[in-house]
């Protein structure tokens, strides 16, 4: 059997929480694969919200086995409020999620160090979430991290301390002392609690799964914009967040890749530093912000808004192999009397093209934008793909031309039930 994908195809936030929790019921396992506590995975049902930072989307489905990957940075104590949030809801993740003992340990002091690190950066700082993403993603490339397997050894408290002392002279390299507070108690009882849990070897359970006809869906997060690779570098996040990344941070190989889901929202947001060649300064931008409601579900930060980006989109199609495409929030832009679609970019020499530049900072870019008729409909009240307005349909029609793969998905309201299926 395969792993299908699940990918967020601009900066994040264009909804896969939502997206994994409709699949889900038709998976096995859902896996995380990369990034930690920066993630912000929000799903409704049942006329409540829920956020996941570090668990997958799947923990709310009892049958289903919920890994966190070896690609994965874990937060324990983020971890530990997560878990006892959900077990104020009812749910006992206990059960039903495992631990790769090969996912990465976020300590208190990665999360100084992502803080100083981003003071030193000043006006040019990356616009972290402060969750210690970047600083523990650089010990692990930097073959000095501790990892979940570690919380097992006799000698975790020395190695931790060892670790610890190294962050200390680096912080103090920024001119700063490192002061954890009560930081680290919590931090050990959070890594007792982490002990009780089911660790694993996610690579042979995912394997196993496989070799014996079970379905997995790999989650992704954040969004192929922020591929530390292929996202507009500096301002991306430590991790692959492309398909590539399912495979390093699962330890899947790529023969057994299946569908591809690219998640996309009809409109496009970012939050933190970088560039953003459709950001909307203006008062569009910020009835967008107001009506899709955009700020942060970790951080709480406002999001920028702007409109739709082909040329983007279609670069994270490419390097995911996308063959299925998910368009979120649409009925965000239901007052709108005209939606914009940036097709090209005009760059600085007068070239029109659809390829992105090798550097947004270099290279000044001009979104060219076709203008399409907006649909005036309140899409929330629509739950059959027949009753859609005419002029929604010829939104994603001409997406769909541009873009050459299906919208197989609409989802047109944040509740699990608002999601019309256009196969
Ligand atoms: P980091 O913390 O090192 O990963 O930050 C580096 C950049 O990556 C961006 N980033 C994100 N962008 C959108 N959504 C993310 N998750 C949260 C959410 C964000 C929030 O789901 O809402 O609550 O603010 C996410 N995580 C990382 C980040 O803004 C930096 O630009
Ligand atoms: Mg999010």
């Amino acid at each position: 059997m395969a792993v299908d994908i699940l990918i967020g195809l601009q900066w994040g936030d264009e909804g896969k929480g939502k997206i994994v929790d409709v699949l889900a019921p038709t998976y096995d396992i859902v896996a995380r694969f990369q990034g930690g506590p920066n993630a912000g995975h929000t799903l409704e049902f049942e006329g409540t919200k829920h956020v996941l930072h570090q668990i997958p989307s799947g923990i709310f489905h009892p049958h289903i086995q919920n890994i966190i990957g070896n690609g994965v940075v874990l937060d324990p104590i983020v971890f530990r409020t997560e878990m006892q949030k959900l077990q104020d809801r009812g749910v006992d993740a206990s059960q039903n999620l495992f631990i790769s003992k090969k996912a990465s340990l976020i300590l208190p002091s990665h999360k100084v160090l992502d803080r100083v690190s981003e003071e030193a950066l000043g006006t040019g700082k990356i616009g972290s979430t402060l969750k210690g993403i970047g600083p523990t993603y650089q010990d692990k490339i930097g073959r000095v991290g501790l990892r979940i397997g570690d919380i097992l050894a006799d000698d975790f408290q020395d190695r931790y301390t060892r670790l610890v002392d190294r962050h200390r002279k680096t912080v103090e390299f920024y001119g700063q002392t490192l002061d954890l507070g009560d930081q680290e108690q919590i931090f050990f009882e959070a890594v007792e609690y982490l002990r009780t849990l089911k660790l694993v070897d996610s690579e042979y359970m995912i394997n196993d799964a496989l070799n014996s006809g079970k379905r997995v869906l790999a989650e992704g997060a954040q969004g192929s914009l922020l591929d530390v690779d292929f996202g507009t570098y500096p301002f991306v996040t430590s991790s692959t967040t492309l398909v590539a990344g399912a495979c390093t941070g699962l330890g899947v190989a790529p023969r057994h890749i299946g569908e591809v889901y690219g998640i996309f929202k009809a409109y496009c947001t970012r939050v933190g530093s970088g560039p953003f060649p459709t950001e909307l300064l203006d008062e569009v931008g910020d009835q967008i912000r107001k009506a899709g409601n955009e700020f942060g579900s970790t951080t709480g930060r406002p999001r920028r808004c702007g409109w739709v980006d082909l040329p983007s989109l279609k670069y994270s199609i490419m390097l995911n192999g996308v063959t299925q495409l998910n368009m979120m929030k649409a009925d965000v832009l239901t007052e709108f009397d005209t939606i914009k679609v940036c097709t090209h970019y005009k760059l600085a020499s007068g070239e029109v093209t659809d390829q992105l530049p090798h550097s947004f900072d270099t290279e000044t870019v001009e979104p060219i934008y076709e203008e399409l008729l907006g649909w005036k409909v309140d899409l929330n009240q629509i739950d059959t793909v027949e009753a859609l307005p005419e002029a929604f349909n010829n939104y994603m029609t001409f997406l769909e031309q541009h873009l050459e793969v299906p919208i197989t998905i609409a989802s047109v309201g944040p509740d699990r039930k608002s999601t019309l299926r256009r196969e």
